[in-house]
Order: structure tokens, then sequence, then C-alpha cells
């Protein structure tokens, strides 16, 4: 297909894979460590440098069409998240580190197998390969973890104002173990999963992108606006407080703790951007500008109570999740099921972040045979991850699939990438021609 469409031969491949997160929603834009692995699927990209300074990109699957653009005037469109902007996100991301305006063009095909909009990370996985190639084209070199921060920096050119966590294991995973991905500074600890369970991915078929609506970034502002008003209720210099965790370091108190001061200092009711801007003593004019996203600046309200409720108990359970993992105790599978289920019930009820469709295919995975299941990644559609012990795992793949893969009501195409079981992949890699 390359030589079809560009009349040569590509120069070198670089792969990105997807994730699934195991535990930890909505946390890592929050200051907060979370708990993914690497999935096998990935994106896949074929490059041959040019001397022009033109960048070509096709890409294997029809419905993403070709595009090309100058290399030296990279445009990124907030307001239509278009395939090749996640690409130029990529690249506009490295060539900016290396302060370069002249770029050599590229011509490249993109294929990738991760379902798109399903929590599996396929927009930061087309992020990081970008990256990846353009930091080879350039011959230059960057550790894994600076590549990861400036594909987490440079995603957001697209709008959404996400955390680190897809790009860092995108490029951090290692084969046959999950990461712990700790923030300020980025590192990743092995996490051992338990022996006797598989992890397996059940796609609820519905799609959410997330740069095409202001879900997300409403979250993040929420988030945000808390950890000003709980900074600001500790007598802390809320102005530069941009995270929850932040609060907690400079309380120097416990998650525990956390929570209960979000009781006292926060309530459920939804605060009005009114009420926000009397808490914080500022303007509306200010919090639009000075604080909120350009696609949050209308909304009508904030759950604020509950959004901090959720961060901070989440992080907490990352952390116990990882103790379980280190600890094996002899009901390890069971622990750690209890905890991605309460993960579920806390994104549905406090984030709000699961659909009709999520919760049905998470009861329905619990009802055959998984200690635990919950959605992953963003949610508003997308996948569940479940833990389901080795034993029942044929019997669990032929019931879910029968149940809500085949409900007549449901008109759903099943595809192999639908419902599948998952083992910690491996990061992102260059091939180079021998
Ligand atoms: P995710 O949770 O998978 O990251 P997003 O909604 O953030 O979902 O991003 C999905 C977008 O990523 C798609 O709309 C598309 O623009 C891009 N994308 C995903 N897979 C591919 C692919 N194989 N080729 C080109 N672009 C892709
Ligand atoms: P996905 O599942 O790729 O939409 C998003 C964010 C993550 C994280 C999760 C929720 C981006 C690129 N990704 O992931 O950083 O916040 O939601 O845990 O914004």
């Amino acid at each position: 297909m390359f030589n079809s469409k560009f009349g040569s031969i590509p120069k070198f491949y670089v792969r990105a894979p997807g994730r699934v997160n195991i535990i930890g929603e909505h946390i890592d834009y929050c200051g907060y460590s979370v708990l993914p692995m690497a999935v096998e699927q990935d994106m896949l990209i074929a490059v041959e440098p040019v001397k022009t300074q033109t960048l070509q990109l096709a890409n294997t699957n029809p419905l993403y069409p070709d595009f090309s653009t100058s290399s030296n005037n990279i445009q990124i469109d907030k307001t239509k998240p278009l395939w090749h902007n996640y690409f130029l996100c990529g690249f506009k991301g490295i060539q900016e580190h290396f302060g370069l305006s002249n770029l050599t063009g590229m011509n490249c095909l993109v294929d990738g197998n991760i379902p798109p909009s399903s929590g599996l990370s396929s927009s930061s996985a087309l992020v990081c390969c970008a990256g990846l190639v353009t930091l080879t084209v350039l011959g230059m070199n960057l550790s894994k973890v600076e590549l990861a921060e400036i594909c987490a920096k440079s995603e957001r050119y697209i709008g959404t104002e996400g955390g680190g966590m897809d790009q860092s294991i995108s490029f951090l995973a290692e084969e046959g173990t999950a990461k712990l991905i700790e923030f300020s500074p980025l590192r990743a600890t092995d996490v051992k999963l338990p022996s006797g369970a598989v992890f397996v991915i059940a796609n609820s078929c519905v799609e959410m992108n997330k740069a095409a609506t202001s879900h997300f970034n409403i979250r993040v502002m929420e988030c945000r606006l808390a950890a000003k008003l709980l900074a600001k209720y500790r007598g802390l210099q809320w102005g530069k407080v941009l995270r929850l965790e932040e609060v907690q370091s400079k309380l120097g108190v416990s998650l525990e703790e956390m929570l209960w001061i979000t009781e006292d200092a926060l309530h459920p009711e939804p605060y009005s951007p009114e009420e926000v801007c009397r808490c914080l003593g500022i303007s509306l004019q200010e919090l639009r500008t000075q604080i909120l996203s350009p696609n949050t600046q209308d909304v009508p309200i904030f759950k604020l109570y509950q959004r901090a409720k959720h961060v901070y108990s989440e992080a907490a359970r990352v952390l116990q999740f990882k103790k379980i993992c280190e600890e094996a105790p002899d009901d390890t599978v069971q622990l750690l099921g209890e905890l991605m289920n309460q993960s579920h019930a806390s994104c549905r009820d406090m984030y709000e972040c699961s659909c009709p469709e999520l919760d049905q295919l998470v009861d329905i995975c619990r009802k055959f045979g998984a200690q635990g299941s919950r959605l992953t990644g963003a949610g508003w559609g997308g996948c569940t991850v479940s833990l389901v012990p080795a034993d029942k795992l044929t019997s669990f793949l032929a019931n879910v699939h029968q149940a809500y893969y085949q409900r007549s009501d449901r008109n759903l195409t099943f595809e192999k990438q639908s419902l599948f079981a998952t083992k910690p992949g491996g990061g992102a890699l260059v091939f180079l021609e021998a």
C-alpha cells in the first residue's frame, strides 16, 4: 500500500501501543498515580523521509482520508478532531522541543487496530507514534520519559486537557508487567499481576470522542475548581493550585483526611459559576478567562464535592491495589476484584462518566464470573476491564458474548476486537531496516 500511495518503499517503521487502565480513572490529571498496562493492539507507521518540506499522510483505513501539509507550517484545528491532527500533535511536540521551525518532509502510512474512541487510547498511541517517527527522522535522541512528557503535553493541542497516563504507558510499558505510573517526576514501577486470573476487555460499542465533546474537559475543570476551593478553605495560596494532589501535598495529610476535608469544605449540591466566583472572590470574567478551558466557559453547574470524593478515593484504591499485588494474600483476586467494583461505582455515581451500556456490560461480566469489572479509560462509552479467574475464561467469554453482543435489540456488529483476554504488552519501538 505504501508503494502504491507514494511510489517508493518505507525506510523504517514505528509502533506505539494502546493501553488498558486497570485502576485509577480520571485521576492522572489531578496528579495521582494510575495503574495501566499496554495492550497488544497498536498504531504502526511506515515512514520515508523526503527532501521536500512536505508531510504526506495516508491511512490503511479508508475512513481516514489522505492529508498533506507543509512541514514548517503546522496548524492544528481544535474545533475538529480529524485524525491527521493527532499525528500533527506528536510532530509539533518534537519540532517545538528542539526549537526547529524547518523540518524535512516525510511520507507516512498509518495502520492501527486499537478500537477508536473506546477508552483504549487510540489517540495517544497515534500521537506517541508520530512523535517517535519525527524524532527518528531528525536523527535525535530522547529518553522514554522525555518522549512521554512531550507527547502528553502536545496531545493537548487537540483541545483535551488530559493527564499523562496514556503517553507514559505507551512509551514505558514492558511485556509481562503492569505499571504504576507516578507523576511529577514521571516514573513507572512494575506491578506483578496475580497469576491464576486474566484481564478481559469488552467493548460496549458506544463510541465517545473526547475532543468532539466537552464531557472530558468539564471534569478536568471541576477538579481544578474543587482544588482551588479546598485550598482556599484551608488557608493555602489557592491562585496557583491546579490539581487536587497539590492540596494534599501542601497540607501534608493522608488521602483519608482529604476525604474528610472535602466533606467539611464542599457541599453536594452543584455549584453555579456565580457561587464559585463568590467562594474564590473573583469575577465571572476571571473565572472564564483565567481558570476554565475554552470549551467549558458556558457550563452552568459544577459538581465539586462528588468529583473530589471520587478522585481522593480512587487515588487510595490504586495504592491498595498495588499493595495487594505485592503482598499476594490467598484471596488476592477477590480483593482486587472488589477494588475494581468500587472504582466502577465511584465512576458511575460520583464522577458520572459511565453510561447505561457500560453499567449493563459490567453487570453481565460480574454475573458470568468476573471477580471485578469496571469501565476503563475516559468512559461515557468504550470498554470495560474485568478480572476473571483463568479456569472460568472460556465460559465467561461465551456467556458474555451471548448476553451482550448477541441480543437482537442491540444491533451490534460483533468483531474479534470487542471481547478479548489481554496480557501486559511492550512499549513503543522503532524498526529500522538492517
Ligand atoms: P481513544 O479513547 O481511543 O483515545 P479518542 O476519541 O480520544 O479515543 O480518539 C479517537 C480518534 O483517534 C479517532 O477519532 C481518530 O481521529 C484517531 N484514530 C484512532 N485510530 C486511528 C487510526 N487507526 N488511524 C487514524 N486515526 C485514528
Ligand atoms: P482515554 O481513555 O484515552 O480517553 C483519557 C485521558 C487520560 C485519562 C483517562 C481517564 C487523554 C489523552 N487521555 O483517556 O489521560 O485521564 O481519560 O482516566 O486525554
